[in-house]
């Protein structure tokens, strides 16, 4: 039975990036949870990207520096990529040399693994020296990961993030990677989209025919960059196959930009890849609520319950409230009573309504309080959306005067105009656009057949229309 030999983290996302003090935080968790990687590859560090070709000021060296000792303690590979694919000239030797050069700086610092990462780049050879000494993207591609394995020797690991990172088929360009490197160069793949909802074990097993060698894992959870930044994903791993080790040789979790907030999906993934067969994601998601939400874990758990929306997780809500709310609607369309339900539901919204003020007052994490805090406010409104509509419903289906069921409505309706949008989700999306892709090459790119625009699916909006098309029909004249 295989296992996995790489897990861990890969910071490579689009967006601010962790400060030090999160590195170091994060790195001596996923430690103590038995992870073993961390690579640094943040998106808008210009000196990891878009001006490779500079060095590191001596400032982030020193805390590269510390990374790799921290790591060293912890048990955690500290590894650094370098992404210069927008401009690198492949035929260049200068380019060549210089990247090598910053690489060898990394090792200096005491890295032994190092990432060539050349995902979000052209999908062509750009420059006409390149098209001229190599016959494709994917010759040059090999090329330079081949020098530098070489230049770098045994005792440092390469890890090639291919410019066609996602899907399920081969491509001449995944041949040509797959039969050029050799097999102790590791190179990444998404699953069959940018966040894949699942990885099947066919699915892997395909990619790592065509690459040859068993695949490392860039999986996109809990990542939450471009169009994804008003969620906060924090719903379990789940959906990866119990034989992947079979044809991956480990997973790298891509965060958010939250990185204390990230540690829920980095902890139920360190179950995974601990006993991938007999992984629950349920159990280590609970386990994951005691520890990150140290101090206050019920309203943590009532709070990220109303987070675990994502491709991962597309009917989650929250899944207490969810449930007692069918039940109203389901004796609604029996004809039954429903009055002690919607004084439950009511019960279950003041609860809500109180989490952000607990979590603010009590996480043992400030960090992790200050990182969720807009979310708190997005919480703490929709809660108190469902709480006024509920309250409302209860005033309008009493043995009252007419008149002042029509108030409560009115009254509602004015409470309601009040609250604010802070433009961040929670209980669902109203609209979100998840960056599904079925390729990467240029002219091919297509949205793929997973869930990518997903529209009114807020389940307080569910709630409160529910409420007002109840409330509506009892309220309006039946003879008009
Ligand atoms: O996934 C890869 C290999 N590259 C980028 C990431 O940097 C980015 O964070 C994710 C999610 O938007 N998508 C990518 O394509």
């Amino acid at each position: 039975m295989q296992r996995f030999e790489h897990v861990g983290v890969i910071e490579g996302y689009y967006g601010p990036k962790w400060s030090h003090a999160d590195r170091l935080y994060v790195i001596e968790r996923i430690g103590a949870w038995g992870m073993n990687r961390y690579y640094y590859a943040p998106k808008d560090d210009a000196l990891h990207r878009a001006r490779w070709r500079e060095p590191y000021p001596k400032r982030d060296l020193d805390e590269f520096r510390e990374l790799v000792d921290r790591g060293e303690r912890a048990g955690v590979d500290v590894g650094f990529a370098l992404s210069p694919g927008l401009s690198i000239r492949y035929a260049s030797a200068d380019d060549r040399r210089a990247l090598l050069d910053k690489f060898r700086g990394f090792v200096d610092l005491g890295a032994r693994r190092l990432c060539l990462a050349l995902d979000d780049v052209p999908t062509r050879l750009q420059h006409e020296e390149d098209q001229e000494a190599f016959d494709s993207l994917g010759d040059a591609h090999a090329a330079l990961a081949v020098e530098i394995a070489q230049a770098l020797g045994a005792d440092v690991g390469l890890y090639v993030v291919p410019t066609d990172y996602l899907g399920v088929g081969s491509s001449p360009y995944l041949e040509t990677l797959g039969a050029a490197l050799p097999p102790e160069i590791e190179i990444g793949w998404t699953g069959r989209t940018v966040v894949s909802p699942t990885i099947e074990s066919r699915e892997a097993q395909a990619r790592s025919a065509a690459l040859e060698r068993r695949v490392l894992i860039w999986d996109n959870v809990p990542v939450t960059d471009g169009p994804m930044r008003a969620m906060l994903h924090m719903g379990p791993y789940a959906g990866r196959a119990a034989d992947l080790p079979e044809y991956a040789s480990g997973i790298l979790l891509n965060p958010m930009e939250h990185a204390h907030a990230s540690c829920v999906a980095l902890y139920t993934a360190s179950r995974y890849a601990a006993d991938p067969a007999g992984y629950d994601p349920e159990t280590a998601w609970n386990e994951a609520i005691e520890e990150v939400g140290d101090g206050e874990p019920e309203a943590f758990r009532l709070f990220v319950e109303a987070h675990r929306f994502s491709p991962l997780h597309t009917e989650d809500r929250d899944r207490g409230l969810e449930a007692r709310f069918a039940e109203i609607a389901n004796a609604l369309e029996d004809g039954r009573d429903f009055s002690d339900l919607l004084l439950e539901v009511r019960e279950l919204a003041q609860r809500r309504v109180q989490v952000a003020e607990s979590l603010r007052a009590g996480l043992t994490d400030r960090r992790l309080a200050a990182e969720i805090d807009p979310w708190l406010e997005s919480h703490e409104t929709e809660s108190r959306r469902i709480l006024v509509s509920i309250e409302a419903l209860l005033e309008i289906l009493a043995d009252a005067p007419q008149n002042e069921r029509l108030f409560a409505f009115m009254r509602m309706q004015g409470r309601l105009s009040l609250e604010p949008d802070n433009g961040r989700v929670s209980y669902g999306p109203r609209r979100v656009l998840y960056p599904q892709l079925t390729s990467m090459v240029e002219d091919e790119m297509r949205l793929s057949v997973e869930p990518t625009l997903i529209r009114d699916h807020c389940l307080a909006d569910e709630i409160l229309e529910f409420v007002e098309d109840l409330a509506m029909f009892a309220l309006s004249d039946p003879d008009a």
